[in-house]
């Protein structure tokens, strides 16, 4: 049921996901300030949404408590969902990000399990499909992202059998056995399986999802479509689950490397570390996942053993901050903090840290800069679903210099097959791979970063969406006669 109000009509494509595409931020007079969000799925769809006319983002505004009435800010139509602290600290830092996020990333480290969490999860749930199941035009299109809205598709299923629901999982989608482990488990499969269209990043996730679905509900699974019996009289539909890798807006990375003040800024980079030979960055969410300590232990070995010279070459590491409320985020900081000031306190000079570390947000341009600065990117996480800053330092490096060491555990390890590629749990192995990237003749540098590229500057967030899209508009068959399961 589209809105009524002629001065709200309802919009043909409308996506939910936990953040909004801007926070609010209240400023000491009172007044509302909006700011961009920070997240990958953010990066993504932002410039996804510019390309549509009449597009709509359901999601929460970033600060408790509040619900302001719906909005416009760059050519989009806002509806903001209401999250009180109980909510945050139970739906979004419990449920959300410390038992979903670990299990899903292979139980780095150990998902915790609250039966309140669970509540809380289904009733933020409820609260984003009552929202947005409105907003769509009659034969829209809703999308809605990511782990934390998992129940969302079937709750807006059984208001709106008129409309076509895509979901797309950002992160990791684990192994049945690990999956298996997950209480509402069975729910959680429901809830996915009432998009008509289901997107992962790998084709081990797309995998690992419908295996699960064949063996925990038992439904027939023939190559991608599944069919899921209908409710009561209701028919079997039809419920493709696929690949689909995301990606970033190339181009306008790319050109950002062109930008005066943007290449000022990267030699200003340069200069303030003290020019040294080799500059090797890391950019990360401060998040285990990321595989920072494993980075860092590479690292104090390299100077340690005298393989690395802190004399010539400096390690900058961008970690910003991340979820400091949920415990394993608050220890994996202190960690990595102790581990920088040990590796400064013995291998830097006065006014030459041998790691710079910066726990803080830089703007785009910044980031660009620092990019166009690096000589080696550094990407060890320990599982990703994708790993945006992997693609975000080729689409930066249009002169065809610099290294990436990149992990196979990330996501982007699937199409970025000409990075240095490494497993980053083999310390010696991460050790051996950095010192390769340091050392790489120019040629090949050339010759590994034009194919990275090619990869790059075709496959961009534009195309993956469009992709998505047009998978979803051609899926939600309806099949009358149950198959035999
Ligand atoms: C999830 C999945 C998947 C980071 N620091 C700053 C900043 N960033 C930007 C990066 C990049 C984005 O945030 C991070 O994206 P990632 O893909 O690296 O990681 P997650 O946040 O974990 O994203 C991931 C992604 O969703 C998309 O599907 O790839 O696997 O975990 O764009 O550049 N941006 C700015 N300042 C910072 O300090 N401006």
């Amino acid at each position: 049921r589209p809105v009524d109000d002629p001065a709200r009509p309802g919009h043909d494509l409308v996506v939910v996901a936990n953040r909004l595409p801007v926070d609010s931020r209240t400023l000491p007079d009172g007044a509302t300030e909006w700011v961009t969000s920070p997240g990958g799925l953010v990066t993504a769809m932002e410039s996804v949404m510019r390309t549509v006319d009449s597009g709509a983002w359901v999601g929460w505004a970033g600060s408790p408590g509040q619900e302001p009435d719906p909005f416009d800010a760059d050519g989009m139509s806002l509806y903001p969902v209401r999250l009180d602290q109980e909510d945050i600290e139970r739906y979004y830092e419990g449920f959300s990000n410390a038992t979903l996020w670990p299990l899903y990333h292979d139980v780095i480290v150990d998902p915790e399990f609250h039966r309140t969490w669970w509540d809380s999860y289904v009733a933020a749930n409820r609260r984003f499909a009552r929202t947005a199941a409105p907003v769509a035009n009659e034969g829209g299109t809703i999308w809605v992202h990511d782990y934390q809205l998992q129940l969302v598709p079937r709750l807006i299923r059984e208001e709106r059998a008129d409309v076509r629901i895509g979901f797309f999982n950002h992160i990791p989608f684990p192994s049945v056995e690990l999956f298996s482990q997950l209480p509402k488990r069975n729910q959680m499969l429901r809830g996915l399986l009432g998009a008509d269209l289901i997107g992962f990043q790998r084709e081990s996730d797309t995998q690992n999802f419908l295996a699960a679905v064949r063996k925990l509900l038992g439904y027939h699974v023939d190559g991608q479509t599944i069919s899921v019996p209908g409710l009561g009289a209701a028919p079997v539909r039809e419920v493709v689950a696929q690949t689909f890798p995301i990606s970033i807006d190339s181009s306008k990375v790319s050109a950002l490397t062109e930008d005066e003040e943007v290449r000022a800024r990267a030699e200003q980079l340069r200069e303030d570390l003290g020019h040294p030979r080799t500059i090797v960055l890391g950019v990360d969410r401060l998040d285990y996942t990321k595989g920072i300590r494993h980075r860092l232990k590479a690292w104090g070995e390299l100077l340690g053993d005298g393989s690395v010279d802190p004399r010539e070459t400096v390690m900058v590491q961008v970690a910003t901050p991340s979820r400091e409320r949920v415990e394993a985020y608050r220890q994996l900081r202190d960690e990595v903090e102790l581990t920088v000031g040990r590796i400064n306190g013995d291998h830097s000079s006065i006014g030459r840290p041998a790691v710079s570390y910066q726990h803080r947000s830089f703007d785009r341009r910044d980031m660009t800069a620092l990019f166009m600065a690096a000589d080696v990117v550094l990407v060890t996480a320990l599982r990703d679903g994708m790993n945006l800053v992997a693609k975000e330092y080729v689409a930066s490096r249009p002169d065809l210099h610099g290294v990436l060491v990149l992990s196979e555990f990330a996501g982007a390890a699937d199409e970025l097959r000409a990075a240095v590629m490494v497993n980053p749990h083999d310390i010696d192995e991460l050790k051996a791979a950095i010192l390769r990237a340091m050392a790489m003749p120019a040629e090949e540098q050339e010759e590994a970063m034009r194919s990275l590229r090619h990869q790059v500057m075709e496959n961009d967030v534009q195309a993956w969406a469009h992709s998505f899209l047009q998978r979803l508009e051609h899926s939600g068959a309806e099949v009358r006669e149950p198959k035999p399961t």
